[in-house]
């Protein structure tokens, strides 16, 4: 009897309107908060007394595949509380969260079928992560997202001869590809419906464009609407993340740690930590200010991007203090400047001096000027004006402001009392 051959819909060659359609609610989403999260965070970047490593420590000291699985046996985040995770991203603003499911030390983060080596059955937890992020992010009405490396340390052949993660005498790349790597998506898409899927990990040299692409197929076939970043394939141009070719598999550039300069950009979006590691580091105590930060998502929606700002909880299960105290910031200037950021676009000159970005609605019937610094509570703008006769607005102060022309350019008196820190808006038409 002929096997049920179901056609295999060729996803590579989706039209532009069918992709603006599927990417609109990320595009309008802007604001992402990234969770690195694993048995990483038990050594908390330190081993044998010497620091470096965060999420990568197996590899910066080279410890080898029987002892680094120990760390799984330590891992029992008693306090993780998914529920207050996702409040915490919906204080700050956050309209999507992108966990690790697997890192690249191979550790899965949930009740896989595939291997023993998950949280399931290698950790004291014994509960489901992304179950109940995953449900917590339903009901708290975020997206939530998966995070999955290609580059696999533990897998016996993942990795390639001569490797020091090699864990089998002859690695066949072909049979963790066809019966893990992927086998393992699927199971995460029927499990959890991520609505997006972030790979990582794909500059080994067993990987290829071609890979890349056969896998984009099969996700998107699995879940049509399923939106994939650029690392699933070869097409990544390094940190900065854009693509190198036209046809590169992924839906969107994934520049890290930089702002691209924007302008005309397809989709992007930079991801970036908010102290100097993406796993949890006891001894990092660098965050980055609030005022940073609210620039960083300034200045990434004025170039029409999105910003996925990283947290790594510890191996008790807790986001760090100062990682919430700044998104609590964040959310607070959101709720008073959301219109100028969410389902906005870059503003037409987006830049104008070092302190002024611009963001337009969808519509184009307004325009938006953010800024962080002005002199004497007064405002210049040069090359985006209001309309002759039109009032203007500060986003958060109910009464027009005063503003008058001053040669070619628009002088814009500030309110008494401004509404918000850290940075303020000028809606005009
Ligand atoms: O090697 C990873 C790193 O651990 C981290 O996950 C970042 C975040 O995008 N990506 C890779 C480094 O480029």
């Amino acid at each position: 009897m002929s096997s049920a051959v179901f056609a295999q819909k060729n996803y590579l060659e989706e039209s532009k309107e069918a992709k603006t359609k599927r990417m609109q609610w990320w595009d309008d989403a802007t604001f992402g908060m990234f969770i690195h999260w694993g048995i990483y965070s038990v050594p908390a970047g330190e081993y044998n007394g010497k620091g470096g490593g965060a999420e990568w420590i197996m590899e910066t000291h080279k410890i080898p595949t029987a002892e680094y699985e120990k760390y799984a046996a330590q891992f029992n985040p008693q306090q993780f509380d998914a529920k207050q995770w996702v409040e915490i991203a919906k204080n700050a603003g956050v309209k999507y969260i992108v966990i690790t499911s697997k890192h690249h030390d191979g550790f899965s983060m949930w009740d896989s079928k595939l291997t023993k080596y998950d949280i399931m059955d290698a950790s004291p937890f014994k509960r489901d992560i992304l179950k109940e992020l995953s449900d917590a992010c339903k009901a708290g009405g975020i997206k939530f997202a998966l995070y999955h490396s290609i580059m696999d340390w533990h897998q016996p052949d993942a990795m390639s001869k001569g490797s020091i993660h090699q864990n089998t005498v002859n690695p066949d790349f072909n049979k963790y590809r066809e019966e893990y790597l992927k086998p393992q998506l699927a199971e995460l898409i029927k499990k959890y419906d991520p609505a997006i899927l972030w790979f990582d990990g794909e500059w080994i040299p067993e990987w290829t464009e071609a890979q890349g692409k056969d896998l984009y197929n099969y996700l998107r076939n699995i879940k049509p609407s399923l939106i994939i970043n650029n690392r699933v394939g070869k097409g990544r141009d390094g940190m900065q993340g854009v693509k190198k070719y036209k046809d590169a598999a992924g839906d969107y550039d994934t520049p890290e740690q930089e702002i691209l300069a924007g302008a005309g950009q397809d989709y992007w979006e930079s991801c970036m930590t908010i102290n100097n590691n993406w796993g949890y580091v006891k001894a990092d105590h660098n965050w980055k200010s609030s005022q940073t930060l609210i620039d960083n998502l300034v200045d990434i929606t004025a170039k029409g991007g999105n910003y996925l700002l990283n947290v790594g909880p510890s191996p008790e299960g807790l986001i760090p203090g100062p990682s919430v105290e700044r998104l609590k910031e964040m959310g607070d200037w959101l709720k008073v400047n959301k219109e100028a950021i969410y389902a906005t676009k870059g503003g037409k000159t987006y830049k104008e001096g070092e302190h002024i970005r611009f963001t337009q609605s969808n519509n184009g019937k307004f325009t938006y000027a953010i800024f962080n610094k002005a002199d004497n509570n007064e405002l210049l703008l040069k090359t985006v004006q209001p309309k002759e006769g039109s009032k203007i607005y500060m986003l958060g102060v109910k009464e027009p402001l005063v503003w008058t022309k001053k040669g070619g350019d628009v002088l814009i008196k500030l309110p008494a009392e401004l509404p918000c820190k850290y940075a303020w808006t000028i809606k005009m038409m």
